[in-house]
């Protein structure tokens, strides 16, 4: 059995302990396996680069490096935070381009992977996580390094004119061909990628799902991430769990709660949503002091300043909403910065008639599956979902809604409060049937299997 070799940006939790989500354990598992290796950054920045740190514990081996605070500037706040984020989520206004940050990006990739490779085995099979580490792959090639290498782009794959605003954007498309897979969440993101490389690579050319081009063979495929949707539901019945649940239920008094849980970030739609619960509140008057909403929102990158200027838009609309609608007795909007853990979380999906999911821009959107998976079969809440994010492709039994317009989400928070039970029971068995078929484990291991039968050793 050849080891797996797992290169993040961040190892272990991969976005923060508290949230260290289906991502790591499945990683985790297909890495103990193998006994297989987990390299990145260590989430140290340290004033010089201290080479790197091996650990082994609980069945795991890691090896990590620090960042000097230049590289932590340039390669994660710069390149990857401010430009590569913004752009594959269609924000060309935020994208703040910089030759230096460019340079700092492939500066740590290169040493990364010059990082790595000393640990490399010969049957190894490496797989390499998200637009941090786009390069990786490429510097690997370059010292000879020939083993299957595929890559996965947990964000979304933006279009080609999109993407043609990015100076340099023909070097990002060389890198990713070094890989032998690339996958994506979505067709639609696959059909993007490839209308990109096969338009701007001259003499590229498709056979099936594999592309021709620059003198190598890539494979495309989607790979839709799931989670461990059976776990997922036994966490409402946990300690933490439960305390959430009954803790709202007892606060709600009767009232419906419509729920938004996000990481703090533009791409979520956030305001829009509040604009379009402010609408409900205008539109349906008789939903004054009947609906609350909860927005659970962490902050995270708060070191970039599109986010410090997202917080103050928040905590504005949040103000005008409760001061315009708000009574002795009642709270219509509740915004909360702080995380809550991921049992608790179900608890509080748990008590909430609707799951409001509405990014202007998703690669997946795991907040979405777990929504589904923590309701009750016999009386579940209904899932209002962006047609944007990556989950509408597969969940069509969500209501699918547009979260530019207001006044269609707002009308769709309505039609989820009063949908008949048998149509709520029908929408969410099909929703947790799709969940359950194509778990977080079985991503990884279809991941992992078509990387094995592609390329590798020149092939
Ligand atoms: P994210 O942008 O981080 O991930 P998402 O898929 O929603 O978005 O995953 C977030 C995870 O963090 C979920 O497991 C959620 O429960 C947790 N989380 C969010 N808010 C939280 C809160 N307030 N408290 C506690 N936990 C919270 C990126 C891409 C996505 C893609 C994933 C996986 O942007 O599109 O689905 O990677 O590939």
């Amino acid at each position: 059995m050849s080891r797996l070799v797992a290169v993040s940006n961040r190892v272990g939790p991969i976005r923060g302990a508290t949230r260290a989500g289906g991502l790591a354990i499945a990683l985790v598992d297909s890495l103990k396996a193998s006994k297989g290796l987990w390299f990145g950054w260590s989430g140290k920045i340290a004033e010089a680069s201290s080479g790197a740190t091996t650990e082994r514990g609980g069945g795991l081996h890691t090896l990590t490096t620090d960042l000097t605070p230049q590289e932590h500037e340039d390669y994660y706040n710069g390149f990857a935070n401010r430009c590569l984020w913004p752009l594959f989520h269609y924000r060309i206004d935020l994208t703040a381009y910089d030759r230096r940050y460019f340079d700092g990006y492939r500066r740590v990739n290169a040493r990364f992977a010059q990082t790595l490779r000393p640990h490399l085995l010969p049957d190894d099979v490496i797989w390499v996580h998200d637009y941090h580490l786009i390069p990786f792959a490429e510097t690997l090639r370059e010292m000879g390094v020939d083993q299957h290498i595929g890559f996965f782009l947990h964000i979304p794959f933006p279009s080609r004119e999109v993407l043609l605003t990015l100076p340099h954007q023909d070097r990002i498309l060389q890198a990713l061909m070094a890989y032998d897979l690339l996958g994506f969440h979505t067709e639609r993101d696959c059909e993007r990628f490839l209308d990109y490389a096969v338009n701007e690579i001259p003499g590229a050319t498709l056979a099936g799902d594999v592309l021709c081009a620059l003198g190598r063979k890539v494979r495309i495929k989607a790979f839709p991430i799931g989670i461990d949707a059976r776990e997922y539901a036994e966490f409402v019945w946990t300690e933490d769990g439960q305390r959430q649940w009954q803790r709202v239920k007892t606060a709600l008094r009767g009232r419906d709660q419509i729920i938004g849980v996000d990481r703090l970030d533009y791409t979520k739609g956030i305001p829009q949503r509040f604009l379009a619960y402010e609408r409900l509140l205008q539109d349906y008057p008789a939903t004054r002091g009947q609906v609350e909403f909860l927005q659970v929102a962490p902050l995270s990158r708060e070191t970039v300043p599109e986010y410090a200027t997202l917080r103050s838009e928040l905590e504005h609309l949040s103000a005008r909403i409760n001061g315009a609608f708000a009574d002795v007795d009642w709270t219509p909007l509740r915004y909360i910065n702080r995380t809550v853990s991921r049992r608790g979380l179900a608890g509080l999906y748990r008590a909430s008639k609707v799951g409001l999911v509405t990014p202007l821009r998703d690669g997946m959107n795991l907040v979405a599956k777990e929504y589904v998976a923590a309701q009750d079969p016999a009386d579940p809440g209904v899932l209002v979902l962006s047609r944007f994010a990556g989950a509408a492709a597969q969940m069509k039994a969500a209501l699918i809604v547009n979260p530019y317009d207001t006044v269609a989400v707002a009308e769709a928070m309505q039609i989820a409060r009063h949908m008949p039970l048998d149509e709520r029971q029908r929408r969410h068995r099909e929703l947790m049937q799709g969940l359950l078929d194509y778990d977080i484990r079985r991503w990884s291991r279809e991941f992992l299997g078509t990387l094995k039968e592609t390329g590798g050793h020149g092939d």
